[in-house]
């Protein structure tokens, strides 16, 4: 292995695909008094002939970011090929280096392994993503695949979007459910099969949408249909009661403060609680005095609610939904300038500002 001059090495190895040379060297260190990292991108077993060894992006202020597209080795058919992989080796600032504290994994908006597919008659673009950065599309459960459905040009990747499938989920598209089969391990081609059972499209969970409709059952076996709800503006909110010593004020008893003022004039709010103990989430909505329907399944997590929502975890989401049951708003994701996706925030005053929207039409 030929290396660069440096200052205190450190050394790792990043273990991709499933071809002959797996393993991938870095070694970070000091150079003119600088953290560098050197990364054998090219797998030549030289980490000098790569390029510099600068980090080249900063994680907001705790640490550095090093992005590199490595060649991994893939056997396909007997034969060892080497394909491009982006992979994104982050460390924090004070300790540069391996030791437990020098980390890699896959960026999720940016993937190499995008072609095309025929679905359904119709050409659509397809995207992979290696969801546990180990270089391999093959192990279907850590595999998620986007496809360009509105076909216009861009994967929509939030958690919740339209075009991506989790691992395990049916495909429908046109008239069609489809189901992935088997992925080659490099990602390269992918088998489809027509599914006997069908499933409906994802919605669309974008504001200007229909709400998709659901019947559930609250805390009080009150049933509710949110159909049944027209003429009435409505407040979702998908979470998950904290620990039940927590002191501050939560998300749920605001949004009761809203019910409070807002009820007579036609506002309804529907807690979606993803806690798996009951007693848990009925202690704390006591706590805070919450009496706005809280619908109630013991399956948690996996709350078909949340599930129609295609909220994956309880993460504050907030939708509003108009009188004539369309979505107007919802809390979403935004991605910064890296492509990774946070959260939006909402704050109280902004969310009465946007109820008051909707009971004045
Ligand atoms: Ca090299
Ligand atoms: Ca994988
Ligand atoms: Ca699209």
């Amino acid at each position: 292995m030929k290396e660069p001059e440096l200052e205190g090495k450190l050394y790792g190895v990043l273990k991709l695909g499933n071809g002959q040379d797996q393993l991938i060297t870095a070694v970070t260190g000091k150079e003119k008094g600088q953290s560098v990292i050197y990364v054998d991108a090219n797998n030549d077993e030289d980490l000098t002939n790569d390029g510099d060894g600068r980090w080249n992006g900063e994680l907001s202020g705790w640490g550095y970011r090093r992005r590199v597209t490595v060649q991994v080795d893939y056997s396909i058919e007997g034969e060892n090929v080497a394909l491009p992989y982006h992979v994104y080796i982050d460390a924090t600032k004070d300790r540069p280096g391996p030791a437990g504290r020098l980390k890699y994994h896959a960026w999720f908006g940016h993937c190499h392994r995008a072609g095309t597919v025929k679905l359904d008659g119709k050409p659509y673009d397809l995207a992979l993503f290696d969801t546990n950065s180990d270089g391999l599309y093959s192990d279907l459960e850590n595999t998620v695949l986007a496809i360009d459905v509105d076909r216009d040009g861009f994967f929509l990747t939030t958690p919740d979007s339209y075009e991506l499938w989790r691992p395990g989920e049916l495909i429908r598209l046109g008239n069609t459910t489809y189901e992935v089969v088997s992925i080659s391990p490099g990602g390269r081609e992918i088998d489809f099969s027509v599914s006997e059972e069908e499933v409906p499209p994802h919605p669309i969970l974008l504001p200007s949408y229909p709400a998709p409709d659901f019947r559930a059952t609250d805390l009080k076996e009150n049933e509710l249909f949110l159909k049944g709800l027209r003429g009435n503006a409505v407040l979702l909110y998908f979470w998950e009661a904290p620990c039940p010593t927590c002191s501050s004020k939560s998300r749920a008893s605001q949004i009761q403060n809203i019910y409070d003022r807002y009820k007579e004039k036609g506002f309804i709010a529907i807690g979606i609680p993803m806690n798996s103990d009951r007693a848990v989430l009925e202690s704390f909505l006591e706590r805070e005095g919450t009496t706005y329907p809280q619908l109630w399944s013991e399956e948690g997590r996996e709350n078909p609610v949340a599930k129609l929502y295609r909220v994956w975890s309880p993460n504050d989401m907030i939708y509003l939904i108009d009188r004539q049951g369309i979505i107007r708003y919802k809390n979403s994701y935004h991605a910064d300038g890296e492509g990774f996706l946070h959260y939006n925030e909402i704050g109280t005053e902004q969310l009465i500002k946007i109820v008051e929207g909707l009971l004045e039409q």
